[in-house]
């Protein structure tokens, strides 16, 4: 008996040194940090109706393309009712479906589809505002006694003009919108049909967790809180420095209260299902992010910060060593605690291959190869946003009557508003406009890219025939199909998920290069962002052991000296 005490003690012993061996190496798995999530903008992705708008039933009739990826989450912008100033980011009805989009019916069996694949589904939250719209702001408005009043940050005139508030979107920057129903200012720091709603009021913040809980109890998997780091206020509305809008994620996020509603969130919904919710902007510190998903606050689970696109947010070319500087810093800020998500697209930004690639045409597909080689080497979450797979490119447009979006529309009125530079102000828009990534998913060859048999919302872009579905589908050598493989390789090798990371060459103007490595497992991933040839000796001491991914045929190397094709991009493993 003693002996056998003795040992089940030892095997236990043994057996625990092993699990918590593993426990260093893989931290907390979960599925949320192991799969890749792919962005769907839904009124661009397939369009059943012919009235030129993707729908909920466009998406269902591709959900074997996108199993086909190999991606295990769906993250889709916002179906909600809504009039669509913001293209759903201005909800008239949390419990409804766009009519555009489609029915409930439609939700219903597209998140059954997606569940039957193995692919989780996770919802766009809306709720620092709501659409002007929406019951609420109805009532709201109606009177100052309206039991709804209080949902919605209210300013009475008589108490002279509020103090000055920076609006994104309003085309003369005022967040203070004057309403003569009730004599009195509401609050948008988006458009003026996007009032934001009053979460220092208890019931807002019912509301909202009624509605979270509404779409967990119908099977949803996770959130992204839109703008969420905006939604707490002084609602004493104090004068803000002269000029502060030009930082306006320092003054605008992570304001009173903020932790407190999250925790309160985190109570009353994700601490009841099997969700993970992202926060949408993380602050302006890496204390910020860290308050925000950090594990034992019971908070939020992911980071999305914006610092890594804001590289190159100008005409100007991004500079490589500022984009590595980023990337690095953050990683090694979340190396021991919280979870980042990785991305260089989405709705509000270029498309990564013309952004951070290279979109003409003897580039585009080595460059978008290059990028999602990184997107999927990296720690963290990645994102893939629909099209950027096939290597969509910017549209481009020139003239501001081609733009649907409010963002550019209202921005140009204010250029000209205040005499600013329009040519200047265009330019700009051609590059970093928002519609640039929202055109249609290009399917096929056919009229319309297989997109509509409408007319679509937002024209396609010229080179679909090129550039789509059913051509890259066949193409073993295409982006699709490198994708497909780099998401493969990614699932097959945790150390591209939890693997420690470590920059190489930090000074290289045309090469990032980078090990990760897990329970001594290495990989070397080079990249080259240039257009030019880039000859580099092998930056680690060990040797090469087998090339796991290449996007080009061969890779030169000769007494450990590589040189990288224009943007090529490669992973070894290395010996041990
Ligand atoms: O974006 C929030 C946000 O901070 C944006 O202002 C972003 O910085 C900007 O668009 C970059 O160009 C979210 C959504 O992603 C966006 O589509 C919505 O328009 C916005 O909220 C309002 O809901």
């Amino acid at each position: 008996m003693k002996i056998f005490l003795i040992l089940t003690g030892v095997f236990l012993l043994i057996f625990s040194c092993a699990d918590q061996g593993k426990k260093t190496s893989y931290e907390d798995r979960t599925w949320w940090k192991e799969g890749v999530i792919y962005q769907i903008y839904p009124r661009s992705f397939k369009d059943t109706d012919g009235d030129g708008i993707g729908d909920l039933k466009g998406v269902i009739e591709k959900l074997d393309y996108i199993k086909s990826l190999g991606v295990s989450m769906v993250w889709l912008n916002p179906i909600y009712s809504s009039p669509n100033a913001d293209n759903g980011y201005d909800i008239s009805d949390y419990r409804n479906i766009m009519k555009e989009f489609g029915t409930m019916d439609d939700f219903d069996s597209l998140l059954k589809g997606l569940h039957e694949r193995d692919i989780k589904f996770v919802m766009d939250v809306v709720v620092n505002h709501s659409s002007d719209e929406h019951e609420w702001f109805k009532q709201s408005r109606s009177s100052r006694d309206n039991p709804y009043r209080d949902y919605y940050h209210w300013w009475p005139a008589e108490k002279g003009t509020p103090p000055y508030r920076y609006s994104l979107f309003d085309p003369k920057g005022d967040a203070w919108k004057y309403d003569s129903i009730t004599n009195a200012y509401y609050l948008h720091y988006f458009s003026q049909k996007q009032p934001d709603l009053k979460w220092e009021n208890p019931r807002v913040r019912q509301e909202v967790y009624d509605i979270m809980k509404f779409w967990a109890d119908k099977g949803v998997d996770g959130f992204r809180l839109d703008a969420f780091q905006y939604a707490a206020k002084d609602t004493t509305f104090p004068v803000l420095p002269v000029g502060y809008e030009k930082n306006v994620i320092k003054y605008y996020g992570m304001g009173p209260n903020l932790h407190s509603y999250l925790k309160e969130m985190y109570e009353e919904v994700f601490s009841k299902y099997d969700v993970f919710a992202v926060s949408e902007g993380a602050g302006s510190t890496f204390e910020d992010a860290h308050s925000l998903v950090d594990a034992d606050r019971n908070e939020l689970q992911m980071a999305y910060h914006f610092e890594g696109m804001d590289v190159g947010n100008s005409l100007d070319r991004f500079q490589l060593k500022e984009f590595k500087e980023v990337y690095t810093k953050w990683d090694s800020a979340f190396a021991k605690k919280g979870w980042l998500s990785v991305f260089l697209a989405n709705h509000d930004v270029p498309r990564m291959a013309s952004k951070f690639g290279n979109d003409s045409p003897i580039f585009r597909e080595a460059s978008t190869k290059m990028l999602n080689t990184f997107i999927l080497s990296m720690r963290g979450t990645p994102y893939c946003y629909y099209g950027d797979e096939l290597g969509m490119t910017n549209i481009g447009f020139d003239s501001i009557s081609q733009y649907q979006d409010i963002a550019a529309i209202n921005g140009y009125k204010k250029v000209i508003d205040t005499g600013g530079d329009v040519t200047q102000y265009l330019a700009s828009l051609k590059f970093l406009s928002r519609d640039n990534g929202r055109t249609p998913m290009q399917w096929d060859a056919s009229e319309q890219a297989g997109f509509t048999t409408g007319t679509p919302w937002l024209p396609v872009n010229d080179n679909y025939k090129k550039i789509n579905v059913a051509v890259e589908n066949e193409d073993p050598e295409s982006c699709l199909n490198h994708f497909k493989k780099m998401v493969q390789l990614r699932k097959d090798n945790p150390v591209f998920v939890y693997g420690k990371y470590t920059l190489l060459l930090p000074e290289h103007d045309q090469i990032y290069a980078y090990t990760r490595e897990l329970d001594g497992e290495k990989m070397l991933i080079m990249l080259n962002f240039s257009p030019e040839v880039a000859t580099v000796e092998i930056p680690v001491k060990k040797d090469l052991e087998e090339l796991l991914m290449n996007n080009y045929q061969n890779v030169f190397l000769k007494d450990r000296v590589l040189s990288l094709e224009p943007y090529q991009a490669f992973i070894y493993k290395l010996k041990n």
